[in-house]
């Protein structure tokens, strides 16, 4: 059995790729409001990228707003996947204990991802019951990348440190079953720094490069100064330019020569 950390590094060395590819298909970005042409866009996104991609991270709230049919292009979602890539559910969890094991069930069980954000606003045992397998991971919510996150992130914890450090040190503190990782956004390089500084070995998951404008250069050189760092973009590779499969692979393509030029491997 090998942990969940564990198999993001082999499957990042097998492919050398440290890419994330953000399954957000909605219907702005496609100019349809046809669940089919979405569906078969997800489709042609995962084909144009399965190669190059260390994983794919399906964002629940694209899903969702279908209703059930939502749920049933999830499921053909995670199959059309399949086995390679590692699956990130980012769904943002993060309740009281016997309401989180229902949704560890859900995500891990019923649905098979391999891990999922979650939030960490509600304390460890919200968290716990998440982390009892150990091939199964989390990303922890750390320094977000949108425009608000100081309004709580950035506070003072006992005059100390600001609280994402508080969260950075404390999650690091639950990686026991070696199958705990972070979320900081690359519009946030600064805090990115000192949260691989205060937590060395976890994984952490930068979204924040494309659309919303992070540094992709800082970011996977950090990220990937101990532990790993991989770079999620969703709408720049999904939607690049004519959304043809052609552009789609060359954006992804391109992405994955940034951060492997970075990182001289
Ligand atoms: P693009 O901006 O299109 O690349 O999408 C970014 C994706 O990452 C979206 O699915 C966001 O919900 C997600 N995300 C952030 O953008 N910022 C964060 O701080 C955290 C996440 C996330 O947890 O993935």
């Amino acid at each position: 059995m090998i942990s969940f950390n564990e198999k993001i590094k082999r499957r990042s060395k097998e492919i050398n790729s440290f890419l994330c590819v953000g399954i957000d298909i909605s219907t702005d970005s496609l100019g349809s409001d046809n669940l089919e042409n979405l569906i078969s866009h997800s489709k042609k996104v995962v084909d144009a990228t399965k190669d190059i991609a260390l994983a794919y991270k399906p964002n629940f709230a694209f899903f969702e707003k279908w209703g059930s049919k939502g749920f049933e292009w999830l499921e053909e979602m995670m199959g059309y996947i399949g086995d390679g890539p590692i699956t990130i559910a980012d769904a943002k969890r993060g309740d009281i204990g016997n309401t989180a094991k229902q949704y560890a069930a859900s995500i891990f069980g019923h649905f098979d991802f391999d891990s999922v954000t979650l939030n960490p606003y509600m304390g460890e045992d919200s968290i716990m019951p998440f982390l009892n397998n150990e091939e199964k991971g989390v990303f922890i919510l750390c320094r977000t990348s949108n425009p608000s996150a100081k309004t709580f992130q950035s506070l003072n914890f006992h005059n100390e440190a600001k609280l994402y450090e508080q969260v950075a040190k404390w999650a690091d503190s639950l990686n026991v079953n070696d199958n705990v990782g972070l979320v900081v956004g690359a519009t946030a390089p600064e805090e990115l720094i000192k949260v691989r500084r205060l937590a060395p070995s976890l994984p952490i998951l930068i979204p924040g490069i494309g659309t919303q404008g992070g540094d992709l250069v800082s970011c996977i050189k950090e990220g990937n100064k101990s532990g790993i760092g991989i770079l999620n973009i969703s709408r720049d590779i999904s939607f690049s330019r004519s959304h043809s499969a052609n552009d789609i692979r060359q954006s992804a393509k391109m992405y994955v020569k940034k951060m492997n030029e970075a990182l001289n491997v």
